[in-house]
């Protein structure tokens, strides 16, 4: 630890203290005087008020369900569950997510035509129509949520903790419950990675049928893997970095695996994903990601990003316009989460440096390049890349890059990525997850595509961990692993016919996708 200064050292013994307290983090029983707190779902629906919050909880889902059909220009439309969709995504003529007959057609293009029904609906099950924003404010907030398409730095963490701010203002008037508090589905935790029960429970107004058949009966639950964000909460050196690493890995991640796979509706496609009473689980556990990162920087200082606005409506359907900086703390806005102090699931490394100043790109941030190839193609559901490191290098800080990873269309899959030593004797590194949420569906991607560009995206990973879980600098024949994969795993209970599961937990990458990395690097 001799290189690290006292700051760094600070850091690293606060990731270091955070982790050893993970065993014991509690819910807070004494919440300060005014906060509510926001728990994770298993304490949300146990204990004495268990009943009371679950049964509040699916008041206020069900009341806005039932005021979708209430007149355009009414309060009442503005605290409709389908408003609320709307504000982060609708489909339509002016929606920047294109029409339902334009999703339709990429399903059917991207090889996905069994799952038009989820899009369009069948027999008793409605789907998704057309619409357009009534009035002014509808014009000014539907479809505005902020995702990262490729190559653009948007205000992820702060529209969504504004949209969920509001909505639970408006649940809380919906379920006349003013103690009401948001729960987060916490599948950061490997015991909790199954989709909780009061969500596959066909009679509650939180279960849409829509989602993953195997993972709405309880057979497949996510894959940790794809969940573990102790990478980019221990190792990312700015906000930025770790906001697009959260949004573009267990974010994107979660959105895929719920469904067959991206851009599947409800939650694999963006523009209808906020429909599913899950989506806001999910956001909630995303809301808390960003807690943690407050809690592990507190002194860091807030970028120009905090000075953009943005408009929703609030329980009286009145339009409201605020900073993001006015979010960036909780306490002010009413809430804490019971936990953002112990968000990791394994202590840090105390040996990963700590960089207090983020340098501006990879390349100057690791100038040493120990690795790099040729353009790599993805055209099977396991490709392997073979890298042979230099006899001088040495265990650094190290960055995986994946360069320009592009692809005509969703391949069908997530993948995996691994590092592993070239003669198997130590089980391969598990290094991130790949998916494709909101990467041919949002309007930016799709003018891309139009004007004859691919869609590339550049992905960059520290693998300080893996190399040396794996024996390096020992080992320096490794070889980096690509596989097709559902993000899903089988759970014990609820056994089914292994055919029927293997079904589901099939993930084929499609070969005319031409899905290729430009070139693969590791740099220090
Ligand atoms: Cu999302």
């Amino acid at each position: 630890m001799k290189f690290l200064s006292s700051s760094m050292l600070v850091a690293v013994l606060g990731l270091v203290a955070a982790n050893l307290g993970f065993q014991t983090a509690v819910a807070q029983s004494t919440p300060v005087t005014g906060l509510h707190t926001r728990m994770k779902w298993q304490d949300f629906v146990s204990g004495p008020d268990g009943a009371k919050r679950l049964a509040s909880f699916k008041k206020a889902v069900a009341k806005m369900r039932s005021l979708d059909n209430s007149p355009t220009d009414s309060a009442d439309f503005r605290r409709s569950w389908k408003y609320w969709a709307n504000i982060h995504g609708y489909l339509g003529p002016t929606s920047s997510f294109g029409t339902v007959a334009e999703r339709s057609q990429q399903l059917t293009n991207d090889g996905l035509s069994q799952y038009l029904p989820y899009l369009v609906g069948t027999a008793g099950m409605p789907g998704i129509v057309d619409q357009t924003p009534p009035d002014a404010i509808a014009k000014t907030i539907w479809a505005t949520c902020q995702h990262s398409p490729p190559g653009m730095e948007v205000n992820f963490f702060g529209w969504h903790r504004m949209f969920l701010y509001y909505l639970e203002r408006v649940m809380r008037w919906a379920a006349n419950d003013p103690t009401l508090t948001l729960p987060y589905w916490d599948y950061t935790n490997p015991a909790e990675t199954a989709l909780p029960a009061e969500f596959r429970d066909t009679t509650s107004p939180l279960y849409d049928w829509r989602r993953s058949t195997a993972v709405n009966q309880g057979q497949l639950a996510l894959n940790p893997n794809i969940t573990d964000i102790d990478g980019p909460l221990t190792t990312d050196t700015s906000f930025l970095q770790y906001e697009k690493d959260i949004e573009s890995t267990v974010h994107g991640n979660v959105h895929c695996a719920m469904v067959k796979t991206c851009p599947v509706a409800l939650m694999g496609l963006v523009g209808v994903a906020a429909n599913d009473p899950i989506f806001y689980m999910h956001h909630t556990n995303i809301d808390r990601m960003w807690s943690c990162w407050q809690y592990l920087h507190p002194s860091e200082q807030p970028g120009t990003w905090e000075n953009q606005s943005f408009t929703f409506v609030d329980e009286t359907g009145a339009e409201v316009t605020r900073p993001v900086k006015d979010f960036l703390d909780t306490t002010v806005l009413g809430y804490v989460y019971d936990n953002d102090s112990a968000c990791t699931r394994v202590p840090a490394v105390a040996a990963v440096e700590v960089q207090i100043q983020p340098p501006a790109s990879v390349e100057q941030a690791f100038p040493n390049v120990l690795f790099s190839s040729m353009p790599v193609p993805l055209n099977s559901n396991v490709t392997s890349v073979e890298v042979t490191i230099s006899a001088t290098a040495q265990l650094k800080n190290t960055e995986l890059v994946l360069r320009d990873v592009s692809s005509l269309f969703a391949p069908g899959a997530l993948v995996d990525v691994y590092v592993a030593k070239n003669d198997e004797s130590t089980p391969r590194a598990y290094v991130a997850t790949i998916n494709w949420f909101g990467v041919f569906d949002h309007a930016h991607s799709m003018d891309r595509m139009e004007r004859g560009g691919p869609v590339a995206r550049t992905f960059e990973y520290n693998v300080t961990r893996q190399l040396q879980a794996l024996g390096f600098p020992d080992a320096k024949e490794l070889t980096i692993l690509f596989e097709a994969s559902s993000g899903l795993v089988p759970t014990s209970k609820n056994p089914v016919a292994p055919n029927e599961l293997r079904r589901a937990l099939e993930a084929t990458l499609r070969p005319d996708a031409n899905l290729t990395i430009g070139a693969i690097e590791l740099r220090q």
